[in-house]
């Protein structure tokens, strides 16, 4: 693990211009981590691009900055392309023909199925986020952390470890954001912008989704959806339905939580959550999906309420083969 980290050091010392980019709909863990890597190659004095597939999301926009979309840099070749949060290389969209322009290609990221696709990978599915990994360079190549750095990592850690509330948070987590804290970060005003910044719409799309509430028999497993029909009359974005599978994830007897979003090209997403060390990445993955073993998500072909059906009886098969 140690001589990853060097070579990952080694690669941005040596090299000019950096892309980064990360997966799809990039989450606060990818976001903070390019935002404080960022900031880390422009202090060594290096030409940094982010680009990526999607816009920013809205619920991010507070933290200004900019990115790139990847159809708008047809012609962008740098030195190395910096994958952050990829498990694997499909993730990152059409930033791909910049990815495959690069000479130099970096795979940084925690994901238990990360299959190492880069020419230099630092996989650490120890990490409770990657930007306990990003803070890690700072350290080794000591450089200093900064108030936005400081609030990049910080969003980081708290978005992947659920608020510090998920299995994976660990002495170090802490220790890290006990240390990240000091240079001013305001938890309390990130965690309003996060998580308690629901829109009036969002708030109709919540009740209409409660509607659809279910829990197995034996208590185990809650899930609800949301359609695109709900999507309309509630004037909500699919934006306002992140966090959604929490509800079904806060219900006292649920091992496991699901939440489906028809996205209206007959696919269904789906939102994973487990709690007491059940692997919901092992379900993921049979729909071909994946992410962490508290935190996955698939998309299925097919019709609510059909794919739930589907998927509440793999999840119940998983729960068995954890009792045997
Ligand atoms: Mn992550």
């Amino acid at each position: 693990m140690a001589s990853e980290i060097t070579e990952v050091c080694k690669v941005l010392r040596k090299n000019k211009h950096f892309v980064l980019t990360s997966h799809l709909s990039p989450d606060g863990d990818g976001i903070g981590c390019m935002y404080a890597l960022r900031i880390l190659l422009q202090s060594m004095g290096k030409q940094v691009d982010i680009v990526c597939q999607d816009p920013m999301p809205t619920r991010y926009r507070f933290l200004g900055g900019k990115w790139r979309l990847s159809h708008q840099v047809k012609s962008m070749r740098p030195d190395v392309m910096i994958n952050i949060e990829c498990p694997v290389l499909s993730r990152i969209g059409n930033a791909l023909s910049v990815y495959q322009r690069a000479p130099v290609t970096m795979n940084i990221d925690h994901h238990p199925g990360n299959d190492r696709y880069a020419t230099v990978n630092w996989v650490d599915i120890k990490a409770a986020a990657t930007g306990e990994m990003i803070y890690r360079i700072f350290k080794k190549l000591k450089k200093p952390l900064t108030r936005d750095v400081a609030r990049y990592l910080y969003i980081s850690i708290l978005t992947d470890t659920g608020s510090f509330r998920y299995g994976n948070t660990t002495p170090l987590t802490h220790r890290i954001a006990s240390e990240l804290i000091q240079y001013d970060v305001k938890p309390d005003f990130l965690v309003d912008h996060l998580y308690d910044s629901r829109t009036y719409p969002g708030i109709k799309l919540l009740t209409m989704a409660l509607k659809t509430f279910q829990i197995s028999a034996d208590g185990q497993v809650a899930w609800f959806w949301v359609t695109q029909k709900m999507l309309r009359e509630s004037g909500a974005s699919t934006e306002d339905s992140e966090g959604f599978v929490n509800f079904a994830r806060s219900v006292e007897t649920a091992k496991v939580a699901c939440f489906f979003r028809e996205a209206g090209d007959g696919i269904i997403k789906v939102s994973l959550r487990s709690k007491r060390s059940i692997d919901v990445n092992r379900v993921a993955g049979l729909f071909g999906g994946g992410g962490h073993k508290a935190a996955s998500g698939c998309q299925v072909k097919g019709r609510l309420p059909g794919v739930a059906k589907k998927l509440v009886t793999a999840i119940q098969k998983e729960l068995k083969r954890k009792k045997r």
